[in-house]
């Protein structure tokens, strides 16, 4: 199957998933379903859940064994970038082009609406549980590790650290550091979930494990490159490109992506699809 067709058809599922899995916009009480399904619904890629997918596609395992574990990795995801925007976080006004959730519906709503995602993902990813091929000791091994991934010494550190980095400089070890608690842990996670739930062996996970974590840290580097290049924005501390500049960061990015396909070597062309994705991360403008 072509790559395009592939990223269409997955993030078509994880979508129709997701629509059928969230409580409806009437459902009582209403507005904090529709300012769920506001965020959930208002342009992100999917690429967390895409991971899960071709990650145990690479194990031979179908889509709809891993969809409810997939699903709740994007609710945790939107939660963050809900939580992310709020006045007393980042303050920022716009997410994917779009008012951002506390815009639309107030600084309240959209604090309730970050947590009722995330209550709802731990939620999905205990019931991907239903599923008779799933072994249970991997739901619970997902639940421990997606509460090391988010906590406080990854994601929710990460941002901590973010936020309270003034303008003073930085070493590279500390910035990469942070990126990869940030941003980086989720993605691998992503990555360990579908490896998980497929039952894979020691030494794949490992391979894998660092297939997620080098492009997790490109993904960040990635997205800082697009802020100046694309939307002239000054998000007003240190990053990767601001520190490094484009010529560097771009280079960085590159050695990151290619040591994260040559850590798949021991899938051989079953891989294709996560260098595929690798590759795509690399190029993507948005
Ligand atoms: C985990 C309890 C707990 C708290 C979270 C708010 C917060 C603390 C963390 C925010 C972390 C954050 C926003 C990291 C940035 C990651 C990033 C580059 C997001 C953009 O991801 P895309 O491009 O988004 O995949 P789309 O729009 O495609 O969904």
């Amino acid at each position: 199957m072509n790559f395009k067709k592939f990223l269409e058809d997955k993030k078509n599922n994880i979508d129709k998933a997701l629509d059928e899995y969230l409580p409806s916009e009437e459902k009582s009480p209403s507005i904090i379903h529709k300012a769920m399904r506001y965020s959930v619904f208002g342009g992100g890629k999917r690429i967390r859940p895409i991971l899960t997918l071709a990650t145990a596609e690479l194990f031979g395992k179908d889509t709809e064994s891993v969809i409810k574990a997939a699903c709740g990795i994007e609710l945790i995801h939107t939660f963050s970038l809900i939580h992310d925007d709020l006045p007393s976080i980042d303050n920022d006004d716009f997410r994917r082009g779009k008012p951002s959730n506390h815009k639309v519906f107030g600084e309240a709503i959209a604090l309730l609406a970050g947590d009722a995602l995330l209550v709802s993902g731990f939620d999905l990813i205990i019931k991907n549980s239903d599923v008779k091929e799933i072994k249970k000791q991997s739901i619970l091994q997902l639940i421990k590790e997606i509460s090391f991934y988010i906590g406080t010494e990854n994601m929710l550190g990460g941002q901590v650290e973010d936020i309270t980095l003034k303008n003073e400089d930085i070493s590279k070890e500390d910035l990469v550091d942070l990126y990869m608690k940030k941003t980086a842990a989720l993605i691998c996670f992503s990555i360990r979930a579908g490896a998980i739930l497929s039952g894979a062996k020691k030494r794949q996970l490992k391979a894998l494990n660092k297939y997620g974590e080098n492009i997790g840290l490109a993904f960040q580097i990635i997205d800082d490159m697009l802020d100046i290049m694309q939307d002239q924005r000054d998000v007003g501390r240190p990053t990767y490109a601001n520190k490094y500049g484009i010529k560097e960061s771009k280079s960085e990015c590159e050695r990151l992506i290619k040591e994260a396909k040559d850590s798949l070597k021991i899938f051989d062309q079953n891989a294709e699809t996560l260098r595929n994705i690798a590759d795509y991360l690399l190029a993507r403008k948005r």
